[in-house]
């Protein structure tokens, strides 16, 4: 029999018996109406829509406010049961770390560190004012709203004119780790700095969903050349200042943690281009949740690196239960370089000197740099171009830093009077990796060779 054969008559029979049986109308008729369990209907229409908002005085404290390094929360008042916030778009001198500052545009006078913090069920009002010269619109990234509230200049609504106040206003009916972001012109103005999390709390938190710090750390890169001081938005690859919250190693602040604590860190991407795979030392974490929604606890996955998308939110938690120094920052080696890292030509095994002493005749106090990598240059005291960071430039425990950009730390203490920095770790006695001696070289059958 060949195949065609073989086709139609199996097709027929299956087809007359399942005639007979009454099948294929019943499935004609409810085809796309078999009702969903309900789990999946919440699941696809975004959550519970009967979420009441939340008047003045309810339970809707019950939660640990977000720590955000290098920024703030902004503050909100309650007016007849409505809670209210002013986001301001505005232009804001900022800097970058110690030595390098940048006219950028931003929120309420800080560029990517602006955290709007509520609760599931809150009836939120925000009132954008636009003192930019050019409109402007706000997208509230991942969050439930009716589509005239999504910010979307053009599409859902007209751009906010300079001098201009819109209002926006919904209930909110979903918890989770959120963003917002200009949307006008969105290439411009997310590479002037108008980014910011938008975190929010469950109404009815679980045991596990509860920290004892709760951390929020946005990330974002820009290109702003040595001695300039204007971030270049048309930037599509060269980035060359890469940040949380706004902010470079070493202008970063550490992430203070008292022994034995349950962690959150909520990290966002808006940056431009990249994404980021953000590695913490010494830890295991779990991925809890994503923008989508928290992840159910038999399936939360154990990593010590989270990839966070441009465009995406990830929470990780664990429990802070060794002390230390513990760095964080994007494994991208380039990310954690600051401006003076990138676009040198490779020199390394170049044998200089005669070049030095050639061009030193004309340049007195020439020198040729990079033969030996970047790390060297933390030892120089080379002048920097105005308005830059070295790559490295500040004294750490043990040595200059070699790195910048992404970067900061998780400082974890037995013991804490306060959540300010408390300096460096100070390491149990024989516990830090030093010289060996000659006595355990031979003990341990390591030869050197001459
Ligand atoms: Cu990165």
């Amino acid at each position: 029999m060949k195949r065609r054969d073989l086709l139609t008559a199996g097709g027929l029979t299956v087809g007359a018996a399942l005639l007979a049986s009454g099948q294929v109308q019943a499935q004609g008729k409810n085809q796309g109406q078999q009702p969903l369990p309900k789990q999946w209907e919440e699941y696809y229409s975004g959550g519970p829509a009967d979420v009441k908002p939340l008047s003045p005085g309810l339970p809707n404290k019950d939660y640990t406010p977000v720590v955000v390094p290098n920024g703030e929360t902004l503050p909100f008042k309650i007016v007849d049961g409505v809670k209210i916030i002013h986001l301001i778009a505005e232009k804001v001198e900022h800097e970058f770390a110690p030595g390098l500052m940048a006219h950028c545009w931003g929120y309420n006078g800080r560029v990517n560190s602006t955290v709007i913090e509520a609760v599931e069920g809150d009836r939120i009002r925000i009132y954008v004012t636009n003192k930019l010269d050019v409109p402007t619109s706000v997208h509230w990234h991942g969050i439930y709203l009716p589509n005239g509230m999504d910010g979307v200049s053009g599409v859902t609504q007209r751009p906010i004119p300079p001098g201009e106040t819109f209002k926006y206003e919904w209930t909110i009916r979903q918890f989770g780790t959120f963003m917002y972001h200009s949307h006008f012109d969105t290439m411009t103005q997310e590479g002037m700095g108008l980014t910011g999390m938008f975190i929010i709390h469950p109404r009815n938190p679980t045991e596990d969903q509860k920290v004892d710090r709760d951390f929020v750390l946005i990330s974002n890169e820009y290109r702003v050349d040595p001695g300039t001081y204007r971030p270049n938005p048309n930037e599509m690859t060269d980035f060359n200042i890469l940040t949380f919250n706004g902010r470079a190693f070493p202008g970063t602040e550490p992430l203070v943690v008292r022994q034995g604590q349950r962690v959150r860190i909520r990290f966002g991407n808006l940056s431009q281009m990249d994404h980021h795979p953000i590695h913490l030392h010494g830890y295991k974490f779990k991925i809890t949740a994503t923008d989508g929604e928290r992840i159910p606890l038999s399936a939360q996955w154990p990593e010590t690196t989270v990839l966070v998308a441009v465009g995406q939110t990830r929470d990780v938690e664990f429990i802070a239960d060794a002390p230390g120094d513990w760095i964080m920052h994007c494994h991208m080696t380039h990310h954690i370089m600051n401006q003076m890292g990138h676009g040198m030509p490779n020199m390394i095994g170049v044998e200089t000197s005669e070049i030095d002493s050639q061009v030193g005749a004309m340049l007195p106090g020439y020198m040729t740099m990079g033969q030996d990598g970047m790390g060297a240059m933390a030892y120089m005291s080379m002048p920097v171009p105005e308005n830059s960071i070295p790559m490295s430039s500040v004294q750490l425990q043990f040595s200059k830093s070699t790195v910048g950009g992404m970067f900061t730390m998780v400082k974890v203490r037995e013991k804490l009077d306060s959540y300010d920095d408390p300096g460096w770790y100070d390491n149990p006695k024989d516990t830090v990796a030093e010289a060996a001696s000659p006595h355990e070289l031979h003990r341990d059958g390591i030869h050197l060779g001459s």
